[in-house]
């Protein structure tokens, strides 16, 4: 059998060193195991909530491991602990750590506790969420748990290496060596019936990108068996037309027993050596796995096992069967396995009762100050038997949670609310201060802390020459994309006819001829994989524009907007980014699926990514400026029927800059506020144009910034003036209506100033008919804009404004 466990630094090794290797990999794959069997206890006696372990797939990680290499990615799920491990990124005390959700980012790296267990990251930027060397570490994209959603993701961190590798210019000191990294996913058998595999697997095929996706076989996910799960049972069978030949470019598909510690070595050199040199995707079909407890620790596999597959699961268990072939092949015998085995058994439980202190004692310790508290309270307060009940309790509790501590001291200020005292006022001020330390535990970092942050950026304002030029909206904005592309050699923009002809309205007209084919490109039609190769990309130090042809087909790619882009940030407590720009068009055109106006669902599903709706291709490149300025990911709805409309040039193309967060009052007036963005402001601009004629005056104000919505609070404002407000919007009702409402009237108080009922103006239920009239029937009109406005002041004044109709 052909043996070298490690080509990264050495061809030639004596049996000493072989073997000294291989008693390594031993030690791990037991490590990771014993952590499972403990983790899975530490759940059934109630320390910990839920697990789910990566045991009976440890030695193909072993393999996996020697040939990944610094600068490598992986995108993978929860199975990969002993991978972790091996790599040195997780210690047994990190593992456990990660099990009872310690919420210190020093002791559970992955994810301060704000992921379950199992779900894994490596750090790719600093405490000021700069960026790290990304070379000189191995990297882990941060997992998610919906299954196959870590696939479009894969894509591009393979992609990134293709840029990398080919294109000119890009500065790549942190994030490549000639594009030589290899992107590595995993994912189970039953997960590769989901769509996003297929999707992923095809478009990496199309883009020869190095990418080694390994499937860890074990013939179930959960309680379901591959017979309903897979075609022939066999995910490699049915894709072996996806194999690369003398017909064309394709994959090279390796298939393995993921219990043979020797070819499971040989088979990941290969995958590394083609996808690394060649740029030739690989996949290692890795069966013949086991799940020695089950799923995970919410029930039991023999449930659904029979005994004969628990027998065979027992024999071919990859550990057992790695320990059997040490013996045969004289590299340790029973007795020293024994005493590594009962070592490593001791080192384990060592940690986890390490990572339980750790995990509890500051908690316990917040715990005895609210006690002291609150017996201090007790003792001053009339209600003091009250008081000290709510103390007792909590004293007597085990192993408290700060919900436990919260809730006592908050219950306990209600008895002492009418009194006066000094502990009183300690207890009120010891709550908020708790507070405000605690809750940034779980909440921050959402959005980006650095300096780059896109509220950092301030507004620059087009200029123009006395005698600019009047041309269609969409060269300005391709005049922008030009000098973007040449002020950032890392951006790049792809998408559904985005290349050859430059968009389907030619908002990127002559740049691919220019920029070349790998930076304005065309894709397949594909829209969860354009959005995941530009996370991906944007998580190597890229600066992608994945475009989703219309904004009716986002919903294609929303889930992993949701998912994966918006919860990067903050699921990794500051620690990845993805600054990925997505662009999109849409609003106000004709028909069901071509005048998307969803505007409610996506403000709901993607907090963590701004939400940019600009009226105007000046405005939108201005926002495309500031982003790209900044670090974090937005999604930017141009308006599809803006296109051909005039603007004037500006002088200043490439630089100026849309602030983001920021309202502009478009028109001044002083009866009612009228609040709108995108397409629709058209509409109501009409619209106010002609309320003027019966001597009402609207101020109109476009929001431009869904997400974040008015910083300034400037709404309030206008509505302290005119004391009236409307919304108007082409969503359904209950829609981004009712979002921008809220924001208006409980965040930012304009209740106070209102003498008649705020209003909203929005679409019709359905989705807009396709013909000519679809619109008017279906959307606020300028008529009904007028109407609505009308009636308001019908009510202010009925003797002004008699009753239209
Ligand atoms: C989109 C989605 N659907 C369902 C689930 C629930 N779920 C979690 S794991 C799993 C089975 C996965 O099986 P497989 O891919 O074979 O991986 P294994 O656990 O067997 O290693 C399911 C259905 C999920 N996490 N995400
Ligand atoms: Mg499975």
């Amino acid at each position: 059998m052909y043996m070298k466990p490690n080509t990264n630094t050495k061809t030639e090794i004596t049996f000493e060193d072989f073997k000294a290797e291989v008693l390594n990999d031993y030690k791990t794959v037991v490590t990771s195991r014993e952590c499972s069997l403990l983790g899975r206890r530490e759940v059934l006696t109630g320390k910990a909530k839920f697990g789910i372990f990566g045991d009976g797939k440890e030695v193909p990680q072993i393999a996996w491991a020697k040939a990944f290499q610094n600068g490598d990615f992986r995108s993978g799920y929860y199975r990969d602990q002993t991978f972790m491990m091996a790599i040195g990124e997780l210690s047994i005390e990190q593992f456990f750590a990660g099990l009872y959700a310690n919420t210190n980012l020093e002791d559970e790296p992955m994810s301060a506790g704000r992921q379950m267990g199992g779900h894994f990251a490596t750090h790719s930027l600093d405490e000021n969420g700069e960026w790290k060397n990304l070379t000189e570490q191995k990297n882990s994209s941060a997992d998610i748990s919906p299954t196959a959603g870590q696939m479009p993701r894969l894509l591009g961190l393979a992609q990134a290496s293709k840029i990398y590798r080919n294109v000119k210019d890009i500065d790549a000191t942190k994030f490549s060596k000639e594009g030589n990294e290899v992107a590595w996913g995993t994912i189970g058998n039953a997960s590769t019936s989901e769509g996003l595999f297929f999707e992923t697997i095809n478009a990496a095929g199309v883009l020869q990108v190095p990418m080694v996706i390994s499937i860890w076989d074990d013939e179930y996910g959960i309680s379901v068996h591959a017979r309903h799960q897979t075609t022939k049972e066999n995910i490699s069978e049915i894709l072996k037309g996806f194999q690369r030949d003398e017909n064309g470019n394709g994959y090279e598909i390796l298939r393995v027993n993921g219990w043979n510690y020797p070819e499971l070595i040989d088979t990941y050199q290969r995958a590394s050596q083609v996808a690394r040199k060649e740029h030739v995707p690989v996949m290692i079909h890795v069966q013949e796995l086991t799940q020695p407890q089950g799923h995970s620790t919410s029930g039991s596999h023999e449930r659904y096992k029979d005994e004969a597959r628990l027998a065979w699961e027992a024999e071919y268990d990859c550990n057992a069967q790695m320990r059997q072939w040490m013996i045969a092949n004289n590299i340790a015998s029973d007795e020293e396995l024994k005493a590594i085995e009962k070592d490593i058994k001791k080192a384990v439980r060592d940690g986890k009762k390490a990572a339980w202190s750790a995990f509890i004692n500051p908690i316990k310790a917040e715990r005895d100050e609210a006690v002291s508290l609150l017996d201090r309270v007790a003792n001053s307060s009339a209600n003091g038997v009250f008081i000290t009940k709510l103390k007792n309790d909590l004293e007597a509790i085990d192993e408290p949670i700060r919900k436990d501590i919260l809730s006592a001291t908050r219950k306990a200020l209600r008895f002492v609310v009418s009194e006066a005292s000094a502990e009183k006022t300690e207890l009120q001020n010891w709550i908020t201060t708790y507070i405000n330390t605690i809750q940034p535990k779980y909440s921050s970092h959402l959005l980006s802390h650095s300096n780059k942050k896109a509220l950092n950026q301030t507004e620059v304002l087009p200029t123009y020459d006395a005698n600019a030029e009047e041309v269609d909206g969409r060269v300005v904005l391709r005049d922008n994309f030009d000098a973007i592309f040449s002020n950032y050699p890392e951006a790049l923009i792809f998408g559904e006819d985005a290349g050859h002809i430059g968009d389907v309205n030619q908002g990127l007209e002559g740049l691919q001829a220019k920029y070349g084919e790998l930076r304005v490109a065309d894709t397949g039609i594909r829209e969860a994989t354009i959005l995941g190769s530009g996370i991906g990309m944007a998580m190597r130090g890229l600066r992608p524009i994945a475009e989703i042809q219309y904004l009716d087909y986002i919903l294609y790619a929303l889930q992993l907007m949701s998912d994966d882009l918006a919860t990067i940030h903050y699921r990794t407590k500051g620690r990845q980014k993805a600054p990925l720009i997505v662009r999109t068009r849409g609003h106000r055109l004709e028909g069901i699926w071509h005048s998307g106006s969803q505007m409610g669902g996506i403000l709901n599903l993607v907090r963590g990514i701004h939400v940019l709706v600009p009226r105007n291709m000046t405005k939108a490149a201005g926002f495309y400026n500031t982003l790209l300025e900044s670090d974090e990911p937005a999604l930017v709805v141009e308006c599809l029927n803006g296109y051909r409309l005039k603007e004037k040039m500006p002088n200043n193309i490439g630089k100026f800059k849309t602030p983001i967060g920021v309202v502009e009052t478009i028109k001044e007036g002083e009866d009612i506020t009228l609040v709108s963005y995108g397409s629709t402001l058209r509409i109501v601009e009409q619209a106010a144009k002609e309320l003027l004629e019966v001597g009402i005056h609207a101020e109109i104000i476009d929001v431009q910034s869904l997400l974040p919505f008015d910083i300034n609070h400037d709404i309030v404002k206008s509505i302290a003036k005119t004391n009236r407000l409307m919304v108007i919007d082409e969503d359904v009702s209950g829609g981004a209506s009712a979002y921008i409402l809220d924001e208006i009237l409980n965040k930012q108080n304009a209740y106070k100033h209102l003498d008649s009922q705020p209003k909203t103006l929005a679409a019709k239920p359905h989705r807009p008919a396709y013909g000519t009239d679809g619109d008017y029937f279906s959307k606020p009109s300028v008529e009904d804009v007028f109407e609505a406005v009308y009636e308001v002041m019908h009510e202010v004044n009925p003797t002004d404004f008699p009753k239209l109709r």
